[in-house]
């Protein structure tokens, strides 16, 4: 690694997901994921998880920006502005539509096969996420999704059709995205998409989610084994959202808080890369009364299939603070999260932190002491569009350039090992957490609209021409 910035075989790249950006929904002999029954909500109004698709709503992902049928040109768009990597997924669906069949979909095999062929074509090295929100409804409705062990089984299944199909054209795997979102039950989408489970609705949502997570922690820890049986060059990735929690004062209680909760994010991958379930877990579990379903030999499958790094999303930090309970008898702490007064925000309340990136990388790397993979960054904006058609989104520019400033610094001053840089929707997709195509986070514009309307034209932002540049210097221009 040269000591004056980023590394030679640095991945530089952009992410998307299948079911952020494909459409072709039902094509393909594709089946319905979970995902494909949220429908689009806005700014103030949360997308509605329906039970199946029904005629008068809008579900932005069926369409979302055809590059089922656009990858090529699309690709070369990436192409030209240097990507050396590509982040997608592969929607589970189009391979097992209803997840519990004998034998995969060869239309869906096939599409995934000539989109990798065109990547590496390009040079573009894929990385695949596994499961990126893309589960089989089926499996949610017939099986009662996670809570039951034969869904570990059948996503192993699918896994290990797809890493034998394409072993020889992706090397970089990601067994599940942010597993740690879906502890948010505030917004139930995450856990319905993470795990087709809304955790409000059984009881007590923490027991539920921890068996829940058990058997997506034996399924990942089974595809790593196995997909280092199936070419020991392969690197598989656990994947978690990171948002950095500051105190919110210097008062112990807050300190502790901030500590606290920030535990219960890295407890996924401290799962997921160190094999075992920490301490600190065993001890919540004790307290809560929260009795996990284990079976002999569980604990094994865990230590034998540690993730080879660990990829992260980064946008934005939160504080906390701690209040007394209100009866001021108890010292139990509670959440209250508010707006960092030195941050500025998106409009979408979104805190802008470059600094904020640099902690997160420089306590990850302590904690594990693997590489750390970038795989998702961004600024999710209302882009304007001139009258000559250019957009000059120097936000995004400046958002980015702060942020990649912050990862060289993480490199070159604390040495920690960061392998790649993908940032959020290189191309404009429909946002996960609004359903809307306006929350943009392309270098490439797509003209789609959120009623509906729109070309699908695809044009360059000033920000395209921007990134090319940075990757054509290796990240010494920004
Ligand atoms: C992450 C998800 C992505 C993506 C991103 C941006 O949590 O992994 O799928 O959507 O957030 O969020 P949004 O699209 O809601 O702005």
């Amino acid at each position: 690694m040269s000591q004056q910035g980023f590394p030679t075989d640095f991945l530089w790249g952009g992410a998307v997901a299948a079911h952020q950006v494909e459409g072709g929904w039902d094509q393909g002999g594709k089946g319905v994921s979970v995902v494909d029954v949220l429908t689009k909500g806005a700014h103030e109004v949360p997308r509605v998880i329906t039970e199946s698709v029904e005629a008068d709503h809008f579900y932005p992902n069926h369409e979302a920006v055809d590059f089922y049928h656009r990858y090529k040109k699309d690709i070369a768009l990436f192409a030209e502005m240097g990507f050396k990597c590509f982040r997608t997924s592969i929607a589970w669906t189009r391979i097992f539509p209803n997840g519990d069949e004998k034998e995969p979909n060869e239309a869906g095999l096939q599409f995934y096969d000539d989109m990798f062929d065109e990547l590496l074509k390009h040079g573009i090295e894929p990385v695949i996420t596994l499961s990126h929100f893309e589960m089989p409804n089926h499996l949610v409705k017939h099986y009662g999704s996670w809570l039951n062990r034969k869904v570990a089984d059948f996503f192993v299944a699918f896994s290990q059709v797809v890493m034998e199909r394409y072993k020889h054209k992706v090397k970089y795997w990601i067994t599940f995205n942010e597993i740690n979102n879906q502890r948010n039950w505030k917004l139930p989408i995450w856990g319905y998409c993470n795990s087709g489970m809304i955790y409000s609705d059984h009881g007590n949502p923490e027991q539920v989610m921890y068996q829940v997570l058990h058997h997506q922690f034996l399924a990942s820890a089974k595809v790593v084994k196995l997909g280092h049986a199936i070419n020991p060059d392969f690197k598989i990735g656990s994947m978690i959202h990171m948002m950095p929690l500051y105190p919110a004062t210097c008062h112990p209680d807050d300190v502790l808080l901030a500590q606290e909760l920030m535990r219960q994010k890295y407890l996924f991958s401290d799962v997921q890369i160190r094999g075992y379930y920490p301490s600190y877990l065993r001890k919540e579990w004790e307290r809560k009364g929260i009795a996990v379903e284990m079976q002999p030999g569980d604990e094994s499958i865990l230590r034998e299939g540690c993730a080879d790094y660990l990829a992260i999303s980064y946008y934005m930090t939160n504080i906390v603070s701690a209040k007394k309970d209100p009866d001021g008898e108890t010292t139990s702490l509670f959440e209250d999260s508010k707006l960092n007064p030195y941050l500025p925000a998106s409009d979408w309340g979104w805190q802008i932190d470059p600094d904020g990136l640099r902690v997160a990388l420089s306590d990850l790397y302590e904690r594990y002491q693997k590489p750390i993979f970038i795989v998702e960054n961004g600024f999710g904006a209302i882009d304007q569009v001139e009258d000559d058609g250019s957009i000059n989104d120097d936000y995004r520019i400046d958002y980015l350039s702060a942020h990649i400033r912050a990862v060289k610094e993480a490199i070159t001053i604390e040495g920690v090992d960061v392998m790649g840089y993908t940032p959020w929707g290189c191309i404009d997709c429909v946002s996960f957490t609004t359903g809307e195509y306006r929350k943009r986070y392309g270098f490439i514009y797509v003209d789609k609209h959120d009623d509906g309307s729109g070309t699908m034209a695809r044009s360059k932002k000033k920000s395209f021409f921007w990134y090319q540049n940075v990757i054509a210097t290796k990240g010494e221009s920004l």
